[in-house]
């Protein structure tokens, strides 16, 4: 009985401590956190951009989605990663539509570019108006180590 006193009373005291070594962080009581800040009109998926040690890639390398779903690129290992579109490697018919995706996406390096990411940070590309076909893509920094997928819209 004494002994679960004791573990009861230093279970307390630590309860005590941390709560009163660290601010009150309330994340329950930051409304902001609960809306997402922009829905994806269509579906969500979610490719990670990696380096196993010997190859960087995308995971998955080849993605069906359908017009109007979202692609989050997360950069978890072996940044800086981006996304690159080629114009001859998406159809014809889709390029204004995947210039404005990746303008409204944030800074790029060129129009069917975006921005260099490091790890642990994101890249959203609205597929919005895009047509059916194949959108190949890239890693402009690991081009040359064969970083690339595919992405069908249907
Ligand atoms: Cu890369």
């Amino acid at each position: 009985m004494y002994k679960h006193l004791m573990a009861a009373a230093a279970t307390m005291t630590l309860v005590a401590c941390g709560g009163g070594d660290k601010p009150a962080a309330q994340p329950a009581t930051d409304t902001t956190a609960a809306a997402p800040a922009a829905a994806p009109a269509g579906g969500g998926h979610t490719v990670t951009m990696e380096f196993d040690g010997t190859n960087y890639k995308f995971v998955p390398h080849d993605l069906t989605i359908n017009s109007g779903d979202q692609v989050i690129f997360k950069s978890v290992s072996g940044s800086p990663h981006n996304v690159q579109f080629f114009a001859d490697s998406i159809p014809p018919a889709a390029i204004p539509a995947m210039v404005a995706a990746m303008t409204a996406a944030g800074d790029k390096l060129d129009s069917l570019s975006g921005p260099l990411k490091m790890d642990g940070e994101d890249y959203a590309v609205t597929f919005a108006g895009a047509v059916a076909g194949t959108y190949k893509l890239t890693c402009t920094p690991h081009q040359a180590m064969g970083m690339n997928m595919v992405i069908t819209v249907k």
